[in-house]
């Protein structure tokens, strides 16, 4: 199999799940840096217009979001390891919460406290992206303090979900570890209260510090030129048909795919290639990659018909 690519940045808190899981699991992969901030004109031929990073590469297969990038990880054998005793359903529900609520509530503490120091566009950008766009400076500023309790509540129930031995769901450390520490990750390195507020939950710190001496696998550079002739150069070889019922969609028809939620993501669109109850794939072409296949998770995205 071809060397897996990620196409990241390294401040990226989603992306460092993303290595961690790469430590968990020893595995090798190749590194491409991508923009922190659009326009990613090296990213978005891959993606078919998604813009969040990290975004995973295998050939001419290309896997957005976390949850599906961990699943094609684990499909390309590393299973047992990031998902040791079996604990693969209870580790991703896990992290689906953490991803998708907690996550949201420590972007808006840091946000808000970075709204006076960080660029400008860097603010405006991540605001119309996690907010919506009719966020302001001051409504943030109002919820702060809310939201601090928001996040102590959410960081208490995690903290005694871990106990005081083992992983959250296994005996050995597994997914649901991995993303109890990028959050921890996120909010001691961001915010200058954060390494006080975390020093509460015992039981989070423990589990940040052993997922963080697993490091993250062992990485080589890559230029993203070459990450784009690597998808040309390749084909998919990933499945086509419909495995759930509850549609009305159909092979080859024109999807659009979009994260859910208020937000400035653009919407995807291409032709249905696959989809499960897991996975939407669409198939995609540009003059930089050729054909290729681009993979989301159907939990937390929008599909319909495209018109
Ligand atoms: N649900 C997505 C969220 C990814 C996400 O929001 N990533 C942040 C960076 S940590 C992002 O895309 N920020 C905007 C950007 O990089 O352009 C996932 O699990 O991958």
């Amino acid at each position: 199999m071809t060397q897996m690519i990620l196409h990241h940045y390294w401040p990226s808190p989603f992306a460092h799940k993303i290595r961690m899981v790469f430590g968990l699991a020893d595995v090798g992969w190749r590194s491409v840096e991508i923009p922190r901030v659009p326009p990613k004109p090296l990213l978005v031929p891959l993606t078919g217009g998604y813009r969040r990073t990290p975004v995973l590469q295998i050939g001419a297969d290309v896997f957005c979001d976390t949850q599906n990038i961990v699943r094609a990880i684990g499909e390309a054998g590393f299973e047992p390891k990031i998902f040791p005793n079996g604990c693969e359903a209870p580790a991703n529900l896990v992290a689906a919460w953490i991803d998708q609520a907690v996550f949201n509530l420590a972007a808006r503490v840091i946000i808000t406290n970075s709204l006076d120091t960080a660029p400008a566009e860097f603010i405006s950008d991540r605001g119309d992206l996690y907010f919506g766009s009719g966020w302001t400076k001051a409504q943030l500023k109002r919820d702060l303090s809310g939201v601090i309790l928001q996040l102590h509540a959410d960081l208490s129930m995690i903290d005694r979900a871990i106990g005081p031995v083992s992983g959250m769901c296994s005996t050995s450390l597994s997914y649901a570890d991995v993303a109890v520490a990028y959050l921890a990750w996120f909010i001691r390195g961001r915010w200058e209260s954060g390494p006080d507020f975390l020093s509460g939950f015992m039981n989070i710190c423990r589990i940040e510090t052993l997922v963080g001496d697993l490091g993250d696998g062992s990485h080589t550079s890559l230029s993203a030129e070459e990450a784009l002739s690597e998808a040309l150069r390749n084909e998919s070889n990933a499945p086509r048909g419909i495995y759930v019922n509850a549609t009305d969609l159909e092979i080859g028809q024109l999807i659009m795919i979009k994260p859910q939620g208020e937000s400035s993501d653009p919407v995807v669109s291409g032709l249905l290639r696959y989809l499960d109850c897991n996975r939407v794939s669409i198939d995609h072409f540009s003059d930089d990659t050729g054909k290729i296949a681009v993979h989301f998770p159907v939990s937390g995205y929008r599909i319909s018909a495209g018109d």
